[in-house]
């Protein structure tokens, strides 16, 4: 079975909820707008189930309707972990016979951005989740440079920490801005350093896209959810992985 279709009150029954702001006074004709969006957008019925004024000009909408459409799962395009997960231990013993030195992480917010909560998750030692961040990790030596770090600096601390992996978080999306920040800093990583000595660049945030990787210029996307263990098991994986069989 790979065709489904929504559920809400009965099985395959297409219902789903939406949610959007209308630059729209809050009123019976704003709820209309929103109920006639809804059907252009293939919902069919369509409900207003909350609408509350954002100040006088704008108005927030909860629609639940029926969309007809099908969605087929052995056509869905994902980036599915493909390195093993290791405890704390593993990647440490891992580091240690890889590299026979510490494996060095420079992080950061770059751009305007000062969302420092999910690089933090992340880094910190206490983590995310319930799992330690990769100051935890007695082989990592973690860099955090926290918000609003420009490219330039980004860059000229990964020269001096002689940074093995070069993690980047992006919160803000406004105008792509997430996605302009992150080919600025893979280009200027790309200028600054011969191909073979570039660090590994890592991007995450909870609006990106992990199959885009390749069209950013980062060798990993992270989105929404990742824990530090994921990320410490990838650093392994791609700086050190020969021994992580071993
Ligand atoms: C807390 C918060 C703030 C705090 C930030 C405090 C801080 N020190 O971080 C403050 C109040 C400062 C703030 C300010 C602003 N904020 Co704010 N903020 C939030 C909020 C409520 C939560 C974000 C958060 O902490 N999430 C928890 C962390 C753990 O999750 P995460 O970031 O997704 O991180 C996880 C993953 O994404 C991933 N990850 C993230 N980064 C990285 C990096 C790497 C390398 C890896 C591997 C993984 C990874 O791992 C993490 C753990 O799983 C969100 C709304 C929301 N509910 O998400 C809005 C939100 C992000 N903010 C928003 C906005 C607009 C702003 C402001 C512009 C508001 C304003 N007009 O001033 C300013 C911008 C300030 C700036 N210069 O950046 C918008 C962004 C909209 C958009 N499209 O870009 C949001 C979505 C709210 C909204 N719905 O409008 N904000």
């Amino acid at each position: 079975m790979t065709i489904v279709r929504p559920y809400g009150d009965t099985t395959g029954d297409g219902m789903v909820q939406l949610s959007f702001t209308l630059p729209v006074a809050h009123s019976k004709v704003a709820e209309g707008a929103a109920v006639q969006l809804a059907n252009k957008m293939g919902m069919d019925p369509a409900l207003v189930v909350h609408s509350k004024p954002m100040g006088p000009d704008f108005t927030f909408f909860v629609v639940y309707g029926r969309v007809n459409h099908l969605v087929d799962t052995s056509k869905v395009e994902v980036v599915e972990r493909d390195y093993p997960l290791l405890t704390p231990k593993e990647v440490n013993a891992a580091v240690k016979r890889g590299m026979r030195r510490r494996l060095v992480v420079v992080g950061g917010c770059i751009g305007t951005d000062a969302h420092t909560v999910g690089i933090d998750a992340i880094l910190n030692i206490k983590g995310f989740a319930g799992e330690k961040g990769l100051e935890y990790y007695r082989e990592l030596k973690v860099v955090n440079l926290g918000a609003q770090v420009s490219v330039p600096q980004l860059v000229e601390r990964a020269r001096a920490e002689k940074a093995d992996a070069v993690l980047v978080s992006q919160v803000i999306t406004q105008r792509d801005a997430h996605l302009l920040n992150t080919r600025e800093m893979s280009a200027a990583f790309r200028e600054a350093y011969p191909a073979e000595r570039r660090p590994l660049l890592v991007v995450g945030g909870p609006r990106f896209d992990e199959t885009m990787a390749g069209e950013l210029g980062v060798d990993r996307v992270f989105g929404r959810g990742t824990t530090p263990g994921e990320v410490a098991s990838f650093l392994v994986h791609r700086l050190a992985p020969a021994k992580v069989a071993a």
